[in-house]
């Protein structure tokens, strides 16, 4: 720039620079004042069915008790699952109004029977960093349930779907009953073929189920 341009615009030059100075001083006095995210990845551990199959807890950051923030679960190393934590738990005092809770079911998340290692982390807004809440990780082994036996051809509902008796009836209406996805496996007694006729209408699908008639013995 010429002489008298920088002349006419010194001014301007310098407030410039001054903004530019205070910009760097409040980022860094942000930095140094920053809260990193608190909060407990409360819930399950061990072998757990399909309702623990899942991570919960809460987070919040202490700079801001209003914004609700995001968090991250991890198995193993992949991040498989990020929700907002802005439930509501009536027991945290850490943020506005309570809500601040998080919860993930893993079901569909995690390979089952085998144990998995859960992280649960929340990012924060001022460091662009994800941190680890207290109490993780945890370690969860999601447990298929045992399939429902069907070892009956009658269509009686005596209630219980057990080893005693069972009806596609009675297996059908405890899969309902159970949230997780389920399976009927069948093992009537005595010779084929195994008939079943429904004197009703059978009960519509809750949830998810699998019939597998193959597994009669004799198929
Ligand atoms: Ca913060
Ligand atoms: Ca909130
Ligand atoms: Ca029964
Ligand atoms: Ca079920």
């Amino acid at each position: 720039m010429d002489i008298n341009f920088f002349r006419r615009n010194i001014g301007y030059i310098i407030l410039i620079g001054a903004l530019l100075l205070l910009g760097t001083a409040t980022q860094s006095a942000l930095a140094e004042d920053n809260a990193v995210p608190e909060g407990f990845h409360d819930g399950n551990e061990g072998g757990v069915d399909f309702d623990g199959c899942s991570a919960s807890g809460w987070t919040a950051d202490p700079d801001d008790p209003d914004r609700d923030l995001q968090v991250q679960i991890l198995v193993g190393e992949t991040v498989v699952a990020t929700t907002t934590a802005d439930l509501l738990r009536p027991d945290v005092t850490a943020c506005t109004g309570g809500t601040c809770g998080f919860y993930v079911s893993l079901w569909d998340l995690v390979a089952k029977d085998v144990p998995q290692q859960i992280t649960v982390q929340a990012y924060d807004v001022e460091t662009d960093q994800w941190y680890a809440l207290e109490n993780t990780p945890k370690e969860l082994t999601c447990l298929t349930p045992d399939p429902f036996v069907v070892n009956t051809t009658d269509d009686n509902d005596d209630g219980l779907c057990d080893a005693l008796h069972c009806s596609l009836r009675e297996a059908l209406n405890a899969t309902n009953n159970s949230p997780s996805p389920d399976q009927i496996i069948f093992a009537i007694p005595g010779e084929p073929p195994y008939k079943i006729q429904p004197l009703s209408s059978l009960p519509g699908l809750d949830n998810p189920v699998t019939i597998d008639g193959t597994t009669q013995p004799g198929f």
